[in-house]
């Protein structure tokens, strides 16, 4: 039926016109919307009931001054941001992003990719995303916690653990949680646990909250290669990033046999053919704040690659794990030549529209971030779950409960790629698995 396929390009042109400029918005869009025709065509309840419209248009969008003072005295000023996208599968659930080039397309972006993703949980989470272009790079703790609590103190209105669940992102980990809880927690005169999830697990936290999105990259891609009759073991991995998604997921690379030769930060690259050490990776990192640069001083063998790309380097298996985008066409042709078989986005939509054709074009097992790294969030449910409980679940037990919602994800994506076609596209598997989830509620609801 070209109805739908006409119907999809005039919502997505809809969707342009309304959201001027905002670029990465209408490329997280246009990826979903470019898989759903076939589900138009056997469901015309979705299109009279204009789901995905309604769908494209976030149920609210919240900005707002944050002004705070430095050490030295000076104001300051930034933007914060909590985007309410969709709340048919529970409350708001996705992270805070705090880095300088976060802007209202930003949060869109990773709002609309978190409906669908919460929604291959299955567990009862609606998508949203927040964040500040504040920069926590190079600022004291004490001048984070004055910006997390001016944050806070305008956000907090707008959250509460049936409503909004925020957590973190990227430049927002176990600190600024904190900090922001316990702004929540003063203004509110409650403690109310499950307002946040990645909390401590001292003070309401989950245990492996701050492994799971790595180690779910990982479990993901473990699926999709003994679904080619291959496995993780033994390979050469290359991982961007050095943040919470990188560390863990090398974390689990190389506790399941594979060699991790290079990670990155946004100084440039640390390529080490022995396999890196994660000890000081976490080090630099999780202790001393410190770059990347910094890891030939403990290891003189490897080599620190200023501004260079890091998918220069061979590998079987590549995981982006820092930001979005950073996978364009010249980097996918570098992959596939290289003979890469495999990647699996730890990072919310790593690879320009131009990659991903050329990963498709060289049949590399492609897991997309809102199957592969939907662990992070899940585990954040599981968090969820814990406080509303009042309970506490061992490592083993919770790290049990992520691998078996990973294989479910992905068996979920595998079904329904096979369902509509295109078997082994998990793309679309996920685009339609996670749409149908939320589209069926939404008509349940009625016009919502
Ligand atoms: P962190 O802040 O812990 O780490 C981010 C890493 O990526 C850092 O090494 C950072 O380098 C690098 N990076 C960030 N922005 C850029 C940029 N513009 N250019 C180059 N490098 C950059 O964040 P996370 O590890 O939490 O997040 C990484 C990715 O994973 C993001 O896409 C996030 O949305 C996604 N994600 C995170 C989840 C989570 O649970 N945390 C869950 C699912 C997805 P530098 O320090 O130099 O800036
Ligand atoms: O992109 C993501 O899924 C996250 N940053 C985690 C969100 C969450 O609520 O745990």
């Amino acid at each position: 039926m070209p109805e739908a396929t006409q119907r999809i390009s005039e919502i997505y042109q809809q969707v342009v016109e309304r959201n001027p400029g905002e670029t990465d918005f209408h490329q997280a869009v246009k990826e979903v919307l470019d898989t759903l025709a076939p589900v138009l065509r056997q469901h015309p309840k979705y299109a009279e009931r204009k789901i995905i419209e309604r769908i494209c248009e976030p149920e609210r969008q919240i900005i707002f001054r944050v002004p705070w003072q430095d050490d030295q005295g000076e104001v300051h000023i930034n933007r914060g941001f909590r985007v309410g996208f969709n709340s048919a599968l529970g409350p708001y659930k996705g992270g805070l992003r705090f880095h300088p080039s976060v802007y209202l397309d930003t949060i869109k972006f990773l709002g609309f990719e978190q409906i669908f993703k919460n929604a291959l949980t299955g567990l009862p989470i609606g998508g949203g995303k927040g964040g500040s272009d504040f920069d926590p790079k190079g600022k004291s703790d004490d001048e984070v916690m004055r910006f997390c609590q001016s944050y806070m103190t305008e956000l907090y209105r707008h959250i509460g653990e049936l409503t909004d669940v925020p957590a973190g992102d990227i430049g927002v980990g176990a600190r600024e949680i904190g900090y922001l809880f316990g702004q929540y927690k003063r203004i509110t005169n409650r403690y109310e646990s499950g307002v946040f999830t990645g909390k401590n697990p001292s003070w309401g936290g989950s245990l492996v909250r701050r492994e799971a999105t790595g180690y779910g990259v990982v479990f993901f891609l473990e699926e999709m290669l003994q679904a080619r009759d291959n496995s993780v073991s033994g390979k050469t991995a290359v991982v961007s990033g050095s943040g919470n998604v990188a560390i863990y997921a090398i974390e689990k690379l190389q506790g399941m046999g594979a060699k991790v030769v290079a990670c990155s930060d946004s100084g440039g690259v640390i390529y080490d053919p022995e396999g890196l050490n994660l000890e000081t990776v976490k080090q630099l990192k999780e202790v001393e704040r410190a770059r990347i640069s910094a890891y030939v001083k403990h290891h003189p063998h490897a080599e620190f690659r200023e501004g260079a790309s890091i998918w220069d380097i061979p590998c079987d298996l590549a995981l982006p794990c820092a930001t979005q985008n950073e996978i364009d066409e010249a980097a996918a042709k570098k992959l596939v030549e290289q003979g890469c078989i495999a990647l699996c986005e730890g990072a919310n939509m790593p690879c320009t529209p131009e990659a991903m054709k050329v990963l498709e074009a060289g049949k590399l097992a492609y897991g997309p971030g809102k199957a592969a790294n939907a662990g992070g969030v899940a585990t954040s449910a599981l968090e969820m779950q814990q406080n509303a409980s009042r309970d506490a679940w061992t490592f083993e037990h919770t790290e049990e409960r992520l691998h078996d919602i990973m294989r479910n994800i992905f068996r979920d994506c595998h079904n329904a790629a096979e369902e509509y076609g295109e078997p082994g596209n998990y793309v679309v598997g996920a685009n339609i698995a996670g749409f149908r989830r939320v589209a069926d509620a939404m008509l349940a609801f009625g016009l919502i």
